[in-house]
């Protein structure tokens, strides 16, 4: 078990060091240095959640739990637009301060989500009546403020998310951004973005990459059309809310495309759903978990399979099952994270753990 440990310490470090010396007194394990209980936090490329202030504030164990495992954290709600923008060049940033105060006491990075979104609009803008000309501003203004805030204060920003329908063309339906300004509004953004905050890294950030290589085809189109308008743009996020009957050649295919234009690549929101009837006596057996081992493990390897340099990392959509999305805010009965609502480690941990092995 020793032994174990010691590898897993050498693994997760990218210790060579610590390999050469186990190596070469292999057999004499008490002369072993006994590590540390390794954590996420000393993994090859950087792992993250999504965070919410209230449980930051009110739950000590949540706390330890995030600033143990993670060296990067996302908000999960406190810096979409509803959440900041309060009115017409109204901002309240005190949420996502709390985010920012936490990254910062425990040395994490901070990943920005999101600046545009067909979700999440405010009423006042909903209601707002304007020319073309006007909502360019809006954006632009909100952009500038939102991304000047936070420079600094975070490495990166999913600067648009999920603007692509399931069958690759674009969302119009609600997504206010598109029906008043057409297109362009994804590279006024990106612009935007660059311009108020010239060193973030700026991503765009989809769901359904892995499921559909229909979308993930559209994703990879859209960034080359960017790309070819020299739009500032640096990464792609794989949201990654997928389940346990995911087939792992497509998974690993959808990060691998991503990767192929050598952008940063972000599986940004991952969780593994096993109740795919969304049953709501669902009961989360010995083998979902295994289950939920397995694409844990083959999300992990296909981001190892990066070159190191395009490894932005993984993020969880949550920290443990007791307040992740898909029960808290969908009310559907399931176990989608690596860590339980005891806060302990689930086979996905291990999952993990055994990606981050170099084959
Ligand atoms: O998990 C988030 C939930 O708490 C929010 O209320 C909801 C609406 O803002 O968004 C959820 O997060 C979504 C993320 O921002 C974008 N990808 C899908 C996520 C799950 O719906």
């Amino acid at each position: 078990m020793e032994i174990k440990t010691a590898i897993y310490a050498a693994i997760l470090t990218g210790s060579l060091a610590f390999l050469t010396y186990f190596g070469s007194s292999c057999g004499s394990s008490k002369d072993l240095p006994t590590p540390e209980k390794q954590t996420l936090r000393e993994a090859v490329f950087p792992f993250g959640g999504a965070i919410s202030p209230e449980f930051l504030k009110n739950d000590t164990q949540y706390r330890e739990l995030a600033a143990r495992e993670f060296s990067s954290i996302t908000a999960e709600y406190v810096m979409k637009m509803t959440a900041i923008s309060r009115g017409k060049d109204v901002y309240d940033f005190a949420a996502a301060d709390e985010i920012i105060d936490f990254a910062r006491k425990n040395k994490m990075r901070v990943h920005g989500h999101t600046l545009v979104w067909y979700r999440e609009t405010p009423e006042w803008l909903k209601n707002y009546t304007g020319t073309r000309e006007d909502f360019i501003m809006l954006l632009e203004k909100y952009i500038k403020a939102v991304a000047g805030h936070f420079k600094g204060k975070v490495v990166s920003w999913d600067v648009v998310n999920e603007a692509l329908l399931d069958d690759g063309s674009i969302r119009i339906e609600e997504n206010i951004w598109y029906q008043k300004i057409g297109l362009e509004y994804i590279e006024i953004a990106f612009r935007a973005a660059h311009k108020a905050d010239p060193d973030a890294l700026l991503f765009y950030n989809e769901y359904g990459q892995e499921y559909s290589k229909v979308k993930s085809d559209a994703v990879n189109k859209l960034m080359d059309e960017l790309i070819e308008k020299r739009v500032p743009i640096h990464g792609i996020g794989l949201q990654m809310h997928t389940n346990a009957n995911i087939n792992d050649l497509q998974l690993k295919q959808a990060v691998r495309d991503a990767g192929a234009k050598g952008l940063k690549v972000h599986i940004s929101e991952l969780d593994v759903q096993t109740n795919m009837e969304n049953n709501s006596d669902y009961v989360f057996t010995e083998e979902s978990a295994l289950k939920q081992k397995e694409v844990y493990r083959w999300a992990t390897e296909a981001m190892m399979e990066l070159p190191a340099n395009q490894r932005f990392g993984i993020t969880f959509w949550g920290v443990t099952d007791q307040y992740s999305w898909r029960w808290l805010y969908e009310g559907i009965p399931d176990k989608v994270l690596p860590f339980s609502e005891k806060y302990e480690h689930k086979p996905g941990y291990e999952g993990i753990l055994e990606g981050l092995k170099e084959k």
